[in-house]
């Protein structure tokens, strides 16, 4: 193998570490054994996290009037629930910068999303889940062990 051969390789090495694409079932399995998530509401937080992000942890999408952006797999919100860095006001009620909800270390986006269903009584703050998940059962899980 050649240098330049071995060069891009760590290139693709570099870009990809931090990021994630889960599947369903891992995500399942991740969230009850790792993260403290009930058991019998993983299929709430799976299904909002696909619906928001088709489970990409890097995923950001800027809203309608490009007032702010949602970050990750749970897209957590940067006017309200964290900060973008880019000396934009924000109220930042899970106070953290925006980029900790796009690597790989789920835990902290936990955190912030038990933080807003606490806040508010449930799941009314994500669209997608309003959209998508308000009916799902733990049928949308078959085939996972978790
Ligand atoms: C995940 O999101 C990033 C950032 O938007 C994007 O560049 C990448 O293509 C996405 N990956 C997949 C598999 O959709
Ligand atoms: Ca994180």
């Amino acid at each position: 193998m050649g240098p330049t051969v071995i060069l891009s390789l760590l290139a693709v090495t570099a870009v990809t570490v931090d990021g994630k694409i889960y599947t369903k079932c891992e995500l399942a399995t991740e969230l009850v054994s790792q993260h403290g998530v009930n058991r019998n509401e993983a299929h709430d937080w799976v299904c909002m996290a696909f619906t928001e992000s088709t489970l990409n942890t890097t995923a950001v999408n800027i809203n309608r009037g490009r007032t702010s952006s949602d970050y990750g797999l749970f897209q957590i919100n940067s006017k309200w629930n964290c900060d973008p860095g880019d000396g934009r006001k924000t109220y930042n009620g899970c106070q953290h910068p925006c980029s900790d909800y796009l690597n790989t270390d789920i835990g902290d986006d936990v955190q912030c999303i038990q933080q807003l269903r606490r806040e508010h009584g449930g799941w009314g703050f994500s669209y997608g889940y309003r959209a998508k998940c308000s009916s799902v059962t733990s049928s949308y899980l078959n085939g996972c062990n978790y």
